[in-house]
């Protein structure tokens, strides 16, 4: 503990195992506006809205980031599951014209909640690239 960046790298991995918001969320002591829930994951607004549509799809496992999800068949399907539930929100939000789905990882990916989440974003024209 000495060492500088080894408590550096200990406090980033403990960052990545800690609970967060979204698990209060799972657990309804943090209000949120649920569009679907099943035993898998749950999707619900965000607070902070970047389209006019803007909702998360997390799964209940408390998976950190994408970059940690394992080989196991059981944590890859749970992806696929993640995706189709993305894509039948959204179009349950309306979102026929198309929309977004971004997974941001780490800090380059500008990632801000150590909880594994899809956003969706639409309901206006998005630009590319990303900034
Ligand atoms: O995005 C994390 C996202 O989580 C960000 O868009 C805000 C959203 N957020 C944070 N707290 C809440 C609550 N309490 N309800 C709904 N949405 C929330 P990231 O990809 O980690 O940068």
């Amino acid at each position: 503990l000495s060492d500088p960046p080894q408590v550096a790298k200990a406090q980033r991995a403990a960052g990545d195992h800690a609970p967060t918001i979204f698990s209060k969320i799972l657990a309804r002591t943090v209000p949120a506006t649920v569009l679907y829930e099943d035993e898998k994951c749950m999707a619900f607004r965000d607070v902070a809205p970047q389209a006019p549509v803007h909702f998360l799809v997390i799964p209940k496992q408390p998976i950190p980031r994408v970059s940690r999800v394992g080989p196991e068949d059981t944590e890859v399907s749970l992806l696929g599951h993640l995706l189709v539930v993305a894509s039948r929100t959204a179009r349950a939000e309306g979102l026929h014209d198309g929309y977004r789905v971004v997974i941001n990882d780490g800090k380059h990916g500008a990632q801000s909640v150590y909880h594994l989440h899809l956003h969706v974003l639409g309901g206006r024209q998005m630009g590319w690239p990303p900034g």
